[in-house]
């Protein structure tokens, strides 16, 4: 089996996460591969890791000063054994192809643990948002559809957003899609409540992700109530796992972006949470004003050379990373266990680099992998889907609802997979495994193809 990694770093020597993301679920399928020779006379691994179909293409726009752009789109069309490819589009400047087929990769495990038909994809750009007007924005986003258009469908491949990809974004790119093909269909989710959207969107990542903490320390018979919480990031996800952590009773004291992080130990309230949600989403601004208003704040910008990122390095009962891959290494690891952490959720994908989890696994503590603890997003995503096809919307509580009962039974077939394969408690194999057992025996069903 380490052939099969071997090969495909061979393969593409360069693509570095996709191989950290391969290596990880190698590691924990083997004995299910080991239980079923089956797999292996079938090559389900190799043809598990290579993608049905990877899109790349041209996107020129024109910026406000007349000079014409050029970014490249992607699509990673990853697997479709139980459902139309399903998953985010990111725009960021790091993205590319690595980056992209980690999370494509990822999507496929996650979207089959949310019990949905859904099979997994990803997509996006090197664009960068960042300090581009709404009418750049616009063109690219409109430019970008023009190709991605022929490539997806509500019953072929339904994009959503990620980091970069918002509200505003999806307008625009719904907006092309629906006069290119002249459909009005929901190709796309995560759309605004007005217009084919579903109640609770919005919040279901990071909702999802307490709810699924919330469960890991049910196990143990605790509650988030009272406990000190480290949440990175301030997009999407942050801003509402901040939120279900407050009403839950918890105390979030700590936020990021990809300058600096605060520390607020009175604890973020429902108050600063509102700033927060203003600052970013609508004035676009930075985490540091946070610090400026709100005294008795530390803000403390990110240090390149620094080996470990203090934000980490807190007193507190939980981490939720809610902000990107790879953003807690084995310093920062050790840094929160040694600091009393009992709960690492995260809420981006991948956040934790291997050696980090290591740390976690062999600690004992509660570790959940985003794969498991972030499906919310996709799950209500699945849910938007099918409130599209039969044209009418379920109310809140109703979506919620069905979130709570979407976590709970991940969380509890992580649990189950875990302790049949010789894991009990290893969140991280069990997500793996179920996931991988699932696509695999539909594909299998499928035959050859
Ligand atoms: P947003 O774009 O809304 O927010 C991203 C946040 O993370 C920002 O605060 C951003 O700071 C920070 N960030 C991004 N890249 C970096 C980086 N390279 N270094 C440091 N900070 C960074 O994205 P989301 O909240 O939607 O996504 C956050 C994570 O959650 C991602 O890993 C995403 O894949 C994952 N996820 C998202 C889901 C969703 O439904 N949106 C579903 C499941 C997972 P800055 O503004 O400075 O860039
Ligand atoms: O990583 C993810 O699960 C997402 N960005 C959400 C994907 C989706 O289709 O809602």
């Amino acid at each position: 089996m380490t052939d099969i990694l071997a090969v495909i770093k061979a393969r593409d020597p360069e693509q570095r996460e996709f191989h950290q993301a391969v290596q990880e679920v190698i590691e924990s399928v083997r004995p299910v591969l080991d239980r079923n020779p089956e797999y292996r006379r079938m090559a389900v691994l190799e043809r598990i890791t290579e993608p049905e179909r990877v899109i790349l293409f041209r996107v020129p726009w024109m910026d406000d000063q007349g000079q014409v752009r050029v970014n490249r789109g992607f699509r990673i069309e990853m697997n479709s054994a139980i459902g139309p490819y399903k998953g985010g589009l990111r725009f960021h400047p790091s993205v590319n192809l690595s980056i992209l087929k980690f999370l494509a990769f990822e999507q496929v495990f996650k979207n089959a643990l949310t019990t949905l038909a859904m099979g997994g994809g990803k997509g996006g750009s090197d664009f960068d948002p960042k300090g581009k007007s709404d009418n750049e924005v616009m063109r690219f986003c409109q430019s970008f559809m023009c190709e991605l258009a022929r490539h997806i469908g509500p019953d072929t491949d339904v994009p959503a957003g990620d980091i970069g990809v918002g509200a505003r974004e999806i307008g625009y790119l719904f907006g092309m899609y629906k006069k290119l093909r002249n459909e009005f269909t929901g190709v796309l989710t995560g759309k605004s409540l007005g217009w084919g959207g579903s109640l609770i969107r919005p919040e279901a990542t990071g909702y999802g992700s307490v709810y699924f903490a919330s469960e890991m320390l049910g196990v143990k018979n605790d509650t988030l109530a009272g406990k000190t919480c480290l949440v990175s990031g301030s997009g999407n996800v942050a801003q509402f796992t901040v939120g279900k952590l407050i009403q839950m009773g918890a105390k979030p004291v700590t936020l990021s972006d990809s300058s600096g992080y605060i520390y607020d130990e009175a604890g973020i309230n429902s108050e600063k949470l509102d700033f927060i949600k203003k600052l970013k989403n609508l004035r676009r601004g930075r985490i540091k004003e946070y610090a400026d208003k709100y005294p008795g704040t530390v803000y403390t910008p990110v240090n390149p050379s620094s080996d470990c990122n203090p934000l980490w390095n807190h007193k507190a009962d939980c981490a939720f990373p809610s902000a990107t891959q790879n953003e807690i290494n084995e310093k920062d690891a050790q840094n929160l266990v040694g600091n009393g952490v009992k709960v690492v959720c995260e809420g981006a994908n991948m956040p934790s680099t291997p050696d980090a989890v290591n740390i976690f696994l062999e600690r004992k503590i509660l570790y959940a992998p985003g794969k498991a603890s972030n499906a919310g997003g996709v799950a209500v995503s699945g849910l938007e889907m099918a409130q599209n096809s039969m044209r009418l919307s379920w109310p809140k509580e109703e979506v919620d609802n069905r979130l709570k009962f979407i976590m709970k039974s991940i969380h509890k077939t992580c649990l189950d997979a875990a302790a049949e394969y010789g894991t009990p408690g290893n969140y991280m194999a069990g997500a793996n495994i179920a996931g991988f057992l699932k696509v695999v025996n539909a594909m299998l069903d499928q035959g050859l193809v």
